[in-house]
């Protein structure tokens, strides 16, 4: 039995939660969907790990957003792990795009599967981890005590992790419920009739807003800035709808390892632009047919203005076309960024519960937000009477996790501080200065910009790969050279400059966050995972290893 195990069978006996001093060869940070495939992979690697996860279970971002509404805005047959043939075998998605409740089933489903809850410290939340260059090991200390060493340390710590609590003045002094969306309470949470206010338009608010509405007797919608969003359409998936994807599925695997693959298709740049009427019709088709296809329209919808614009004004007409108050429609409609460089929204009902006569927005470019009282919000102009407030403001993306906990390398600089005026990887997956310190899905690669279950599986496959050839040819230290990291991340930022990614303030490039330096942090280059293969192949490029 290891001392883990020893420790949580005693945790089991006396109700105690003793903390563990141990050695490991990998420490795994975080049980979403990267952490718990990272933890199978290094265990059959043969290493001793240990994952250490701050929620009481497995799903990471699925386990904490509980909001009602909450649903991946990527289709389920594709937001699946591919690494396992049985597991996609036996897996059966019930909706196009799964809720919550089941997404959080399939990750604890994988986690029982593959036997890998015995491996996980739950309710165990990382505060430092120290690079000790004489014993070539990283010590990770955590909030119940625990100090853990060991040889490699895989932060799996996810992208959209810290809630952004914005600073609204007064807040603390609210007498009713306020809830946060990326930390929705465990138990149901009423809202039957109960005035209730949102406050943030983002994916999370446009989930939960018509859901709220039902409930509440009143809801007051507060709007920073209007979303482009486009219906789901969602259904359930039946048994023909499972066979037809089979293929598409296939063929979208296939095309992963390409150099072509990626959000902006290669042949962007080169692209015509299709006439008006051409491109409204296609706008239209996938209008009809529902979900984020519509950036993919066109090869260079993310990449040309005249292309963009008429997406633009294609969405903000079907707005125009659903809510019935001229105002409301004309405030909901985004004017000043273009569609699809702030994640696009895909929703249920979003912009017609505008036509509610209990809903209603308000537009806090126009009518700023003041305070928030004992018993409601107070604007500019108005004041609002309330029972819950709901903050849908996001995240800390990227980065905050990592933030939060302190990170030190071999010279005792924190990862902050090297960090302080933006993120710097090599390839999204390592720091220099920061030796067998692997990150998932890091700032530098696609990540989020595509789907991040299979960004995830790119990065635990290219780390087990890495440390399987290091312990063949017995290295065991890896870091990447700085001049590596900095052409690398210099080619993040042109790769984002060709695009119309930073014509909008979004967390893509820490906009939301006071004080955070504007990087555009996700890779929106091509052929991305060919690109760190082909490095790998040629002796890890830009690594040095001993
Ligand atoms: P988002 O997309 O960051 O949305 C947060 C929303 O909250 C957005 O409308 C913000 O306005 C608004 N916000 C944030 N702070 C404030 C303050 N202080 N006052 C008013 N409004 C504020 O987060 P989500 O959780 O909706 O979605 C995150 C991702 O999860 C999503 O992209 C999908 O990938 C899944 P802003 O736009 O910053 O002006």
């Amino acid at each position: 039995m290891t001392k883990l195990e020893q420790a949580t069978a005693a945790d089991r006996r006396h109700g105690a939660r003793p903390s563990v001093v141990a050695e490991y060869d990998a420490v795994v940070v975080g049980a979403g969907f990267g952490g718990v495939y990272a933890i199978h992979r290094l265990r059959q690697l043969g290493l001793n790990v240990i994952g250490l996860e701050a929620g009481a279970d497995v799903g990471g971002t699925w386990y904490w957003n509980r909001y009602p509404g909450a649903r991946c805005d990527v289709p389920s047959l594709f937001y699946s792990y591919t690494w396992s043939p049985e597991l996609r075998q036996e897996w059966r998605w019930t909706e196009k795009y799964a809720a919550q409740p089941e997404i959080l089933r399939y990750a604890q489903h994988v986690a029982d599967r593959f036997d890998l809850r015995s491996l996980i410290r739950f309710e165990t939340r990382v505060t430092s981890a120290e690079w000790d260059e004489a014993s070539q090991r990283w010590t990770v200390r955590t909030d119940r005590g625990d100090r853990i060493t060991a040889a490699y340390c895989v932060m799996a710590t996810g992208n959209l992790s810290v809630p952004n609590k914005p600073d609204l003045p007064g807040l603390d002094r609210f007498r009713g419920a306020i809830y946060h969306t990326g930390q929705w309470p465990h138990d149901e949470v009423s809202f039957s009739k109960l005035r209730v206010a949102v406050i943030g338009t983002g994916s999370s608010g446009v989930q939960a807003i018509p859901l709220i509405a039902k409930a509440a007797s009143r809801l007051t919608v507060f709007q920073r800035t209007p979303n482009y969003s486009v219906p789901a359409r969602n259904a359930p998936l039946s048994d023909a709808d499972v066979a037809a994807a089979e293929p598409v599925i296939a063929k979208y695997r296939e095309s992963l390892e390409t150099p072509e693959f990626g959000r902006v298709p290669s042949n962007a740049f080169e692209a015509p632009v299709p006439e008006k009427q051409v491109q409204w019709a296609r706008y239209q088709q996938l209008w009809d047919q529902g979900g984020g296809g519509i950036l993919t329209a066109f090869p260079n919808i993310l990449t040309s203005e005249a292309v963009n614009d008429v997406a633009c004004e294609f969405v903000r007409d079907k707005i125009r076309g659903i809510v019935k108050d001229k105002a409301t429609a004309d405030a909901l409609s985004p004017k000043d960024y273009p569609l699809g460089v702030k994640r696009i929204c895909i929703d249920t009902d979003y912009f017609a519960t505008y036509n509610l006569p209990h809903v209603e927005l308000v537009d806090l470019r126009e009518e700023p937000l003041k305070t928030v009282t004992e018993t409601g919000v107070e604007t500019a102009t108005r004041s609002f009477a309330l029972d819950a407030l709901v903050l849908a403001t996001g995240y800390d993306a990227m980065t905050g996790a990592l933030a939060a906990m302190d990170i030190r390398g071999g010279d005792g600089t924190s990862l902050k501080d090297a960090w302080a005026d933006g993120p710097s990887t090599y390839l999204g997956l390592m720091v220099s200065g920061f030796p067998n310190l692997f990150v998932v899905t890091g700032p530098g690669s696609p990540s989020v910009i595509g789907n991040v279950i299979h960004a995830c599986e790119n990065h635990v496959e290219w780390i087990t790969a890495c440390l399987d050839t290091m312990r063949t040819k017995g290295l065991t230290r890896i870091e990447p050279e700085r001049d590596a990291e900095r052409s690398w991340m210099a080619h993040v930022a042109d790769a984002a400059s060709r695009t119309l990614y930073p014509k909008a303030n979004s967390w893509y490039q820490g906009a939301n966050i006071a004080g955070k330096p504007r990087v555009f942090m996700p890779y929106v280059g091509q052929g991305y995972r060919h690109r760190i293969a082909q490095i790998a192949q040629r002796d890890y490029e830009g690594f040095v290893m001993r």
